[in-house]
């Protein structure tokens, strides 16, 4: 393949530029310790590295304190268009000196969230910092449930930068190979105005707020209530145990609808995000 077109993604400070300089083997993107974000808006590089022109994207990163969520992604999907025709694969950057926590799983959902139902189809995890590891990568990924079941979604598997000198070639490689294996395929604008419209969909479908929510759990206890009440009533055939009959009845038929009413709402919500997480981690 003539052209590899790769965008980096990742949070805040953990290595993208970095990634993307060691690379393309040049300090091309700014990189530097800091408590606030560097990078501020995409940039893309080329080099020619054995005999093949690599071009890397560089992003702004995720989970930044001064910016929303929203203003990121904004920034962040300039990428795909700076990739053009789409870039072969999304590395998202992940640093080993940090466990796998629910603000990394928080930001894999988002990317997936605005790259669409096909991301995890286009990405590998990047490790940096895996000179430092204590353990092998493997037995780092394994111990951690969510970070493993990640890795497992990432069509591209994952890559550690640990400063061997066949850290690049081997990357690269291993790119090459997965996109050659897929005839060549790359992700998409179309793939990503897609998401966009499955992501406004959801988010224009009319909930029912909590007023609504109320109502409807306040009708399926009365309707329980009503109809255990008659049970109850019923099975005690018109005695004095009748009358107690009912009371329980109506105790009993209003709790089992409360719960049922209770799982209906969070099976709802549970079906919602699945719409926009392409990636169940
Ligand atoms: N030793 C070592 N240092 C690293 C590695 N990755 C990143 N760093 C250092 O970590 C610091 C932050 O790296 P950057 O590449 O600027 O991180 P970033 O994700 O681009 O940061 P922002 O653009 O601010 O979001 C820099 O000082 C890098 O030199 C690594 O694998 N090994
Ligand atoms: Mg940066």
């Amino acid at each position: 393949m003539s052209l590899l077109r790769i965008v980096l993604l990742g949070k805040v400070g953990d290595g993208r530029s970095f990634s993307g300089n060691t690379i393309l083997g040049d300090e091309l993107f700014h990189s530097k310790p800091s408590l606030s974000a560097v990078t501020q808006k995409c940039q893309k590089e080329m080099k020619k590295i054995n005999n093949q022109n690599v071009v890397v994207v560089d992003t702004p990163g995720l989970l930044s304190t001064d910016k929303t969520e929203a203003q990121i992604m904004k920034k962040i999907k300039k990428s795909i268009n700076l990739a053009k025709p789409g870039p072969h694969v999304f590395l998202i950057v992940l640093t080993v000196e940090d466990d796998y926590t629910k603000k990394e799983e928080d930001m894999v959902k988002s990317i997936c969230a605005t790259f669409g139902k096909n991301t995890m189809d286009y990405t590998m995890v990047l490790f940096n910092y895996g000179e430092e590891l204590e353990v092998p990568i493997e037995e780092y990924i394994r111990d951690q449930k969510k970070l493993n079941k990640l890795i497992g979604s990432c069509e591209y598997g994952y890559h550690v930068f640990d400063k061997r000198p066949e850290q690049v070639p081997e990357l690269l490689k291993k790119i090459n190979d997965k996109v050659q294996e897929a005839g060549g395929r790359y992700y998409t604008a179309e793939m990503l105005q897609e998401a966009e419209t499955a992501l406004q969909q959801v988010q224009n479908a009319p909930e029912g707020g909590t007023q609504s929510k109320l109502a409807a759990i306040q009708t399926a206890v009365l309707s329980g209530m009503v109809v255990g009440c008659l049970f109850g009533y019923l099975a005690g055939e018109g005695q004095i145990t009748s009358t107690i009959g009912a009371a329980l009845g109506a105790v009993g038929g209003g709790l089992l609808c409360l719960a049922v009413a209770g799982i209906v709402i969070l099976a709802k919500k549970k079906c919602k995000c699945s719409k926009t997480c392409c990636c169940l981690v």
